[in-house]
């Protein structure tokens, strides 16, 4: 449903109001010669922008002609273009909005009914991602603009999926950059923007939220082409075009003071600046495969863009990969383009759109379908290497096979290969023992992701802590660890208690500016390894009101001991019902998992101490016969209510010697009974 905004847009009009004004007049409008009057003043990147300036100069051309809209394809130098196709893909960091502008692109497209009720993000169709409120796996939908078909790939923001982004991008042709209109650039707006830079695609940077009563777009902007020189984008790639846009509004404009009332400004400039594909149509077929999906009934389902050629239902086709010895056969079942947020079942899909396709139910994601008589693989998908393992086993511990529908190493080793196929930032390795395999991912949360989607489907198993994946570096041969660039934005009240924090873990500051809304802004570098499980620390030192932002930047030789974890556990001492006479004592202790009436066994992890190293207590205790005559004048114990231990509070919580131990129905943590850590017995 259409909302509509009710405060006003108080962006300020711009100093520099004639640089903002719509695209289409003449070539002052670029963000270039937006950053020549800074230049003349002096700035940062005064010596770099004059340079750009310069070149830019030199290149001025005459404004471009809006492409025609119709259905064409026209025949340049023997490559054929797609007029009437646009790809793009939207990137930003998290929550900037990216899903919510695909809803309001559908909307204007009029692809719902008008008495449909269509609920937001209406991209984010899986169960996590509704329950998270983020996206996790990049998807496709297109929508039609004035006779131009536009597909649209909505991605992740989270640091952690950066996979998903760097695999779709292949796609596309261009990039809706996002920015919030408060926030500015943020870590993961540099990774994406780099990805999408060195891929050379075209970069249209969309300023969003500008409903936002903080919005400062002027700011956003210089923020944005900073980046960008700073990225080493080329003058073509910095002399980006800006929309504005307020998403959740369905409004768009190409200055913040003069916003139109629907999103035709945001497509008028995808049709206008990004480019139409560039395609060989008469070659043979070439079709990377760039996403998968599942059907019950239609079985695997190859996502990809037709590079070249033709791809026909029905049709006979090689699939492989540059280096296979021997190309895979296959026969094309069924074939489908998106359309309006539909996939339409087609006989025939041309290069340049993007299609999927079933019958093949070996294809990998990274192969070519190429046509069987000319077979020339395209270069596979890469993507950045994971910066931390867990191992996943089959669950010892003394209630193992109580919930599970799947606990067999077999079951494990199946689900964790099938996930392979998709998901190409994981990494499964058989671990130390037959019953174990170590998986690596992007962080915590990717790999918390499909241990939640395992729990679901019934699977059983424990997992160790997140460790981080360290390197040799070959010149000196010492040790390497991932290193983040970390933002925190918190109000002024708690900015002591951040700093102390990052300090303990090792963290440099590098920056300390005003965020948005009042808070402040610090960035800092920090290992990988001491971002493990920081985030509750960090939400119970400052009342929850720090939000937290990671990015990988690059391997730094190791920094030594860092202490991550404070407190200690409470160790269950026996097999049993916990009951609320022993939890009365033990929760003079410190704070407690487990509630009464449920059963524990010895070595579960019940509470956290509240002081360092582990202490044993016995949380099944019950009160001695010989004290009944007592019962009457004690009373009901007031016990303070649990914490939830759910996975992603257990995977920040596990310390080394810790197990988490994960049901369809539980999750528990214990101690490894293989480190041999000796608790303390109260
Ligand atoms: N005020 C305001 N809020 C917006 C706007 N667009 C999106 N939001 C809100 O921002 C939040 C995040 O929106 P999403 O669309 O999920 O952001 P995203 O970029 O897709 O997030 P990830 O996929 O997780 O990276 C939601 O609460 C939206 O309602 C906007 O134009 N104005
Ligand atoms: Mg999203």
């Amino acid at each position: 449903m259409a909302t509509h905004i009710t405060s006003p847009l108080v962006a300020k009009p711009s100093r520099r109001a004639p640089h903002y004004a719509p695209h289409n007049a003449p070539s002052t409008q670029t963000i270039g010669q937006r950053c020549a009057g800074e230049i003349a003043r002096g700035g940062a990147h005064v010596q770099q922008r004059r340079r750009w300036t310069a070149a830019l100069a030199a290149a001025a051309a005459p404004p471009a002609e809006a492409a025609p809209a119709a259905a064409a394809i026209d025949v340049v130098g023997g490559e054929s273009v797609r007029e009437d196709i646009r790809n793009v893909a939207i990137i930003a960091h998290v929550d900037h909005g990216k899903t919510t502008l695909v809803d309001a692109m559908l909307k204007q497209s009029k692809v719902f009914r008008s008495n449909q009720a269509v609920e937001v993000r209406i991209m984010d169709s899986n169960d996590q991602e509704r329950e998270r409120g983020i996206t996790i796996l990049s998807k496709n939908t297109a929508v039609r603009y004035k006779g131009t078909k536009i597909n649209i790939i909505d991605t992740p923001g989270h640091a952690d999926f950066g996979g998903e982004v760097e695999r779709v991008l292949n796609m596309a042709d261009g990039v809706l950059l996002l920015v919030d209109s408060v926030e500015g650039p943020m870590p993961q707006t540099r990774f994406v923007l780099r990805k999408a830079l060195e891929l050379n695609k075209k970069v249209l940077v969309v300023v969003n939220k500008v409903d936002r009563p903080a919005a400062r777009c002027e700011w956003v902007i210089d923020q944005t082409f900073e980046l960008m020189m700073d990225l080493g984008a080329s003058d073509e790639q910095c002399d980006f075009t800006a929309v504005y846009a307020s998403a959740i509004s369905g409004i768009a404009g190409m200055s913040p003071s003069a916003m139109a009332e629907d999103m035709e400004p945001l497509f008028d400039a995808i049709v206008r600046d990004v480019s139409p594909p560039k395609v060989q149509m008469d070659a043979p077929l070439q079709m990377l495969v760039t996403n998968l999906d599942y059907d019950e009934h239609k079985g695997r389902i190859a996502i990809g863009r037709v590079q070249s050629g033709t791809v026909r239902k029905g049709d006979s086709i090689v699939f492989t990969k540059p280096g296979d010895e021997k190309p895979k056969q296959g026969r094309i079942a069924e074939l489908f383009v998106y359309d309006q947020f539909a996939r339409t079942a087609v006989d025939e899909v041309a290069a340049g759109d993007i299609c999927a396709l079933t019958g093949l139910s070996a294809v990998s994601i990274g192969e070519t379908i190429c046509d069987p008589a000319d077979v020339r693989p395209l270069p596979t998908i890469e993507v950045e290497e994971p910066t931390v393992r867990m191992t996943f086993s089959v669950n010892t511990s003394p209630f193992a096979g109580q919930e599970g529908k799947f606990v067999t190493s077999r079951n494990l080793k199946d689900r964790l290969e099938r996930e392979l196929e998709r998901n190409l930032a994981l990494r499964v390795e058989p671990g130390v023992g037959a019953e174990s395999f170590e998986v690596s991912g992007r962080g915590s949360l990717h790999l918390g992701v499909l241990m939640e989607t395992m729990k679901r489907e019934g699977y059983e198993f424990e997992v160790g802590p997140p460790q981080v994946i360290t390197k040799i570096d070959p010149t000196t041969g010492g040790k390497m660890e991932p290193m983040e660039e970390a933002v925190v934005e918190v109000p002024e009240e708690h900015v002591g208690q951040v700093v102390d924090l990052m300090g303990q873990r090792k963290a440099q500051m590098v920056d300390m500016t005003p965020g948005s809304d009042g808070t402040t802004r610090i960035k800092y570098e920090i290992p990988t390894r001491a971002l493990l499980g920081i985030r509750n620390a960090m939400l119970t030192a400052t009342k929850g009101t720090a939000v937290l932002n990671t990015v990988v930047t690059g391997y730094t030789p190791y920094v030594g001991e860092i202490q991550t974890r404070e407190n200690g556990s409470l160790v269950g001492f026996e097999t049993g019902q916990v009951t609320a006479y022993a939890l009365d004592t033990v929760q003079q202790r410190g704070r407690l998992f487990v509630k009464p009436g449920e059963q524990v066994y010895e070595g579960q992890v019940v509470g956290i101490y509240q002081r360092s190293g582990d202490l044993k207590v016995n949380v099944c205790k019950r009160k001695a016969l010989t004290n009944m005559r007592a019962a009457g004048k004690d009373g009901p114990q007031v016990l303070s209510e649990p914490i939830p231990v759910t996975l992603d509070y257990a995977l920040e919580y596990l310390a080394d010697d810790e197990l988490c131990e994960i049901g369809p129905n539980s999750v528990r943590i214990r101690k490894n009974p293989k480190k041999n850590s000796k608790p303390t017995k109260a």
